[in-house]
């Protein structure tokens, strides 16, 4: 098992969890590109958010609720979610996680 968000849900590697249930879990990000920026995985692996859709769709609307709820409980007023398919696209970790980003301006479009 090689995968590193896997290592994370299997506790292999111990890090403290935001949100936790039986699909899914809740991380900070090693590399903050926002004062909030958490990941939000399935503990199941999938590569990417579309296959998670096809996989388990309950779990990739999990995603969601729990950054909703992330984001209320460190009271962000507004934030972004990402789902970054592909290196092409700036993913680098094959295990499908949304970024929660929150606690500053965002410009749109992103770059
Ligand atoms: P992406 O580039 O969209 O695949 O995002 C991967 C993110 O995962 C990136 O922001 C850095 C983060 N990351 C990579 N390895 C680890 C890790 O071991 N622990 C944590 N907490 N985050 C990681």
């Amino acid at each position: 098992m090689t995968c590193i968000f896997c290592k994370i849900a299997n506790k292999e590697i111990p890090s403290s969890f935001l949100y936790e249930s039986e699909k899914v879990l809740a991380f900070n990000d090693l590399t903050p590109q926002a004062p909030v920026h958490v990941l939000v995985i399935p503990k199941a692996h999938c590569e990417n958010a579309g296959e998670l859709a096809q996989a388990d769709p309950l779990a990739l609307a999990e995603l969601f609720t729990a950054a909703m709820q992330i984001a209320a409980d460190r009271g962000l007023d507004g934030y972004r979610t990402a789902f970054n398919t592909g290196a092409s696209a700036g993913q680098s970790v094959f295990h499908a996680h949304l970024h929660l980003l929150g606690g500053r301006p965002f410009a749109w479009p992103p770059g």
